[in-house]
Order: C-alpha cells, then structure tokens, then sequence
C-alpha cells in the first residue's frame, strides 16, 4: 500500500508538473506572439511615418484631409485674400489646389457645394492671371487648358466696378449646384475666401 500509494503520488506530482509546463509554456508562446505583434505594429506605425507608404493600415492623409484620387485635400472654414490662402495651404506643406481633370473638378463642386452657407461663401482655387490679365496660371506654373474649362455663365469678366485693378483670382461654388459643373468666377484678389488646398497624399 505504501509502496502505491507513494507511487501514486509520484505520478500525480508529475501530472501536476506536466499540466503546468504546458500551461507555462504556453503562456510564454502567448506572450510572445503579443510583444512580437506590438513590435510589428510599432514597426508598421513607424514606417509609415518614415516612408510616407500607403499601406491599407496607414492613413492617407492628415487629420483635417480628404483622400481623393491619390490626393489629400483641405477645405478652409475659415476667409482670406487670395495671397494668404494661398501662404496658409503652404504651411502646410500644399498649394492652393489645380485642377487637372473633369473628374477632380466634379469631387471638388460636389464637396464644396456641400459646405456652403451662403451663394457667396466660394471657395478659392490656385488660378489665376494677376500676372498678365486674360493669361490663366495655376500656381504649378502650368498654362490653363482651355479645352477643360469650368467658368460660370459670362465669367471670367475681370469687372472693375469696385476696383480698377479688376479680378485676377478664381473662386468655385455653386451653392444649388453647378450646370455642367461651371462654378468657376474670377474674383478680386483682395476679396476674403474659403479655400482649398492639395497635396499629394503619403502613396
Ligand atoms: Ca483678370
Ligand atoms: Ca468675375
């Protein structure tokens, strides 16, 4: 009886000592996959930012952006002159935006339409001709093409009711929607504006 008794005890000392060497064991693994999987987060958190990759867990733009065809843009809620918008989307690391195709102009009076609060709270964009009247530049420099156009009914009038130095400088918005997307309006310059700046986004 001593003899199986001390024998049993040995055996369940021993399943005792496997049990918890399993469960040791196993939690050892768990706690490794756990560090491993925060290290490749923070890996993955730091290659982002590093890289600028656009990895379906990276953000594609900054908070305050919205992600569009490869794009990030910001749509200011507060007016400035042409000039300053223009300063203001530079410091932070934009321009005011070009836009480059019907598809990038229909986004944009989609968004802008949406934001509006009066028929007048327009949205400034990065064209136009202050520096020889009636030649359109957007600010990359690039001639405007005039097969892809947007201006609204009778624009652009460089009207010099109020100023004689007319308007050199371009707005958007059309608050009950644009016909054919024309929403374009060139604007005194020193006019204040909302504004829309782009920047290509972390791809
Ligand atoms: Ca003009
Ligand atoms: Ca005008």
């Amino acid at each position: 009886m001593a003899a199986s008794s001390r024998r049993s005890g040995v055996t369940w000392e021993r399943v005792a000592l496997l049990v918890l060497s399993v469960l040791l064991a196993a939690a050892l693994t768990a706690l490794g996959v756990t560090l491993h999987e925060n290290a490749q987060t923070k890996k993955l958190q730091e290659e982002c930012e590093a890289k600028h990759l656009s990895d379906e867990t990276c953000p594609r733009c900054e908070d305050g952006w919205e992600p569009h065809g490869g794009k990030c843009y910001f749509f200011s809620l507060f007016t400035s002159i042409w000039t300053q918008s223009r300063r203001q989307c530079k410091l932070m690391r934009g321009d005011l935006v070009v836009i480059n195709n019907r598809e990038e102009q229909r986004f944009l009076e989609s968004r802008v339409r949406g934001k509006m609060e009066t028929y007048d709270d327009k949205f400034w964009i990065g064209l136009t001709d202050s520096k020889k009247e009636g030649e359109w530049l957007w600010v990359d420099d690039t001639r405007l093409d005039t097969s892809l156009t947007f201006w609204r009914h009778g624009e652009p009038d460089n009207w010099a009711g109020l100023t004689s130095d007319g308007q050199d400088c371009v707005r958007m918005g059309e608050k009950d929607g644009a016909t054919d997307l024309k929403s374009w309006d060139d604007r005194y310059c020193e006019y204040s504006q909302k504004y829309i700046c782009e920047k290509p986004d972390k791809a």
